[in-house]
C-alpha cells in the first residue's frame, strides 16, 4: 500500500499571500492543495503543520473521503473557516494524488464532462462611471461573456471590488487594516445608475453581474433588486449578510433578480436553508474554504436537487490550485451556473505552474494527470510572507459595517 510519506507547508507571497500544502506519498507521487485564507493565512499554516501533519503520515492517501471524515469529525469542533481550509488543502491534494496515480485529470474521477468550457465573469471597474464603461468594454473586446461591475461610489473614500490603477484588484493592501468610510445611501443612490449605463452602451448580449459584498439590509437589498430588475443582472451577489438564512425569504418576496452567496461560508450546514428553500440561485462556496473537492461537491449536489446553480468564488486570493480544482468540478458537475475569474499576477503564476486555460471566454482544465498544476518552491521562497489585511468599513457616523 502506498501511504503519505511528507506534507510539508509553504507560506510565500508572490503577488500576493498563499499558503499551500505539498503532500508526498512513499511512491513518490505528489499532491497540491491550497490553504490560503487571506487575512488569517499562519493561522491556517499552524492548523496545517501543529495539528494535521502528524495526522498524516503513514496513512493511505487513497481513502479521500475516510480522510475527510477522520479529519472533520477527529477534531470534534465543528466548521469554522480555519479548519475546514486546512482539510480543504488535504482533501485537494489527495484528489491530485488520486489523478495522477490513475493517469487522469481529475474531472474525469469525477464523472467526466458535462461540458466544454467553464463560463467565466470578468471584474469590470471604475474609478467613475466612463471608467467603469472603458474597462466592460475592454472585457467584452477580449471574449468574456459576463462581466461584473463595481464602480467607486462618489464621495465615499473607499469602495470594494475597483481596482487602483492599472494593476490587479488587491482589497488585502495594508500591514493593518484600513478602516474606509461607507455610506448605504449614497452607494443605493449610484449603484443602479451605472449598472444602467452598462446595459444603455453595451446592450444585453452578455451577462452583468453586481456584488454588493454584505453591505444592505434584507429590505434595502430588496429595494436594490426591484429598482436593477430592468437590468437583468445575472446575478446580485451577498446582498446581505448570510449567517441568518431566514433574511433572505424576505429579499425574495419582493424581487426577481437572482441571488448568489456562499464565498464566505465553509460547510453544507451554512447554506442548506438557502439551497433547501430557493432562497437563492446561485452557491458561492469554493473548493479551498468549503472543504475541498469532496465537500463541495457534496453541497453542489444539495444544490442540485433545488435547481440552484454553482457560481464559485474565484478571486486571486485563492490560489490557482484551488482554481484549478474548480474548473475541474465545474467541468464535471450538471448544474454549473458560473465560475469566477481574476487572472493571478505574473509572480503567482511563476509559482503555481497551471495548465488552465482561456479560450472565448471559458476556462478549459487541463488533461495532465491530476489537478495539473505544479508549485516551485525555490521560486516561492523568493517571495516571503508579509502580513496583509482585508479592509474594515465604517458608517459615516464612525460604528462598524459589513465590509
Ligand atoms: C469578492 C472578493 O470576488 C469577490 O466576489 O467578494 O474579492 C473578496 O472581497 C475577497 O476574496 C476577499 O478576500
Ligand atoms: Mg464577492
Amino acid at each position: 500500500m502506498s501511504r503519505i510519506e511528507r506534507a510539508e507547508v509553504f507560506v510565500a507571497s508572490p503577488g500576493r499571500n498563499f499558503v499551500t500544502l505539498r503532500i508526498t506519498t512513499s511512491d513518490g507521487v505528489t499532491g497540491l492543495g491550497d490553504a490560503t485564507l487571506n487575512g488569517r493565512e499562519l493561522a491556517v499554516a499552524s492548523y496545517l503543520r501543529d495539528h494535521l501533519v502528524p495526522l498524516l503520515i503513514d496513512r493511505d492517501p487513497a481513502r479521500i473521503e475516510d480522510m475527510w471524515q477522520f479529519l472533520y469529525k477527529g477534531a470534534y469542533w465543528r466548521r469554522g473557516p480555519v479548519t475546514m481550509t486546512a482539510i480543504s488543502a488535504v482533501d485537494t491534494a489527495l484528489w491530485d494524488i488520486k489523478g495522477k496515480v490513475a493517469g487522469l485529470p481529475v474531472y474525469q474521477l469525477l464523472g467526466g464532462r458535462s461540458r466544454h468550457g467553464v463560463t467565466v465573469y470578468a471584474h469590470a471597474s471604475g474609478a467613475d462611471v466612463p471608467s467603469l464603461l472603458d474597462d466592460v468594454e475592454r472585457f467584452l473586446e477580449l471574449g468574456y461573456r459576463a462581466v461584473r461591475a463595481q464602480a467607486a461610489v462618489p464621495e465615499v473614500g473607499g469602495t470594494y471590488g475597483v481596482r487602483k490603477g492599472a494593476g490587479i484588484y488587491e482589497p488585502a493592501s495594508t500591514a493593518l487594516p484600513d478602516e474606509q468610510p461607507w455610506d448605504t445611501d449614497a452607494y443605493l443612490g449610484f449603484a443602479p445608475t451605472y449598472l444602467e449605463a452598462v446595459r444603455e452602451r453595451f446592450g444585453f448580449g452578455f451577462h452583468l453581474l453586481h456584488d454588493v459584498h454584505h453591505r444592505l439590509t434584507p429590505i434595502e437589498a430588496a429595494q436594490f433588486g426591484k429598482r436593477v430588475e430592468g437590468c437583468r443582472l445575472f446575478w446580485m451577489e451577498d446582498p446581505t449578510p448570510a449567517e441568518n438564512q431566514e433574511a433572505f425569504r424576505l429579499i425574495r418576496r419582493h424581487t426577481t433578480t437572482p441571488i448568489a452567496v456562499g464565498e464566505v461560508f465553509s460547510s453544507i450546514w451554512d447554506v442548506q436553508q438557502l439551497i433547501t428553500e430557493q432562497l437563492i440561485d446561485y452557491v458561492r462556496t469554493t473548493v479551498v474554504h468549503a472543504g475541498g473537492i469532496t465537500h463541495l461537491r457534496r453541497i453542489f449536489d444539495l444544490a442540485a436537487l433545488y435547481q440552484v446553480r454553482t457560481g464559485s468564488h474565484g478571486a486571486t486570493d485563492l490560489s490557482p490550485v484551488t482554481l484549478a480544482a474548480a474548473v475541474h468540478l465545474d467541468t464535471a458537475v450538471p448544474n454549473f451556473g458560473i465560475q469566477e475569474y481574476m487572472p493571478h499576477a505574473p509572480e503567482t503564476l511563476e509559482v503555481f505552474r497551471s495548465g488552465v486555460r482561456f479560450a472565448d471566454g471559458m476556462l478549459v482544465p487541463s488533461e495532465e494527470p491530476g489537478l495539473g498544476v505544479e508549485y516551485d518552491a525555490e521560486a516561492a521562497a523568493r517571495f516571503p510572507y508579509q502580513p496583509r489585511y482585508l479592509p474594515v468599513a465604517r458608517r459615516l457616523d464612525g460604528s462598524v459595517h459589513d465590509w
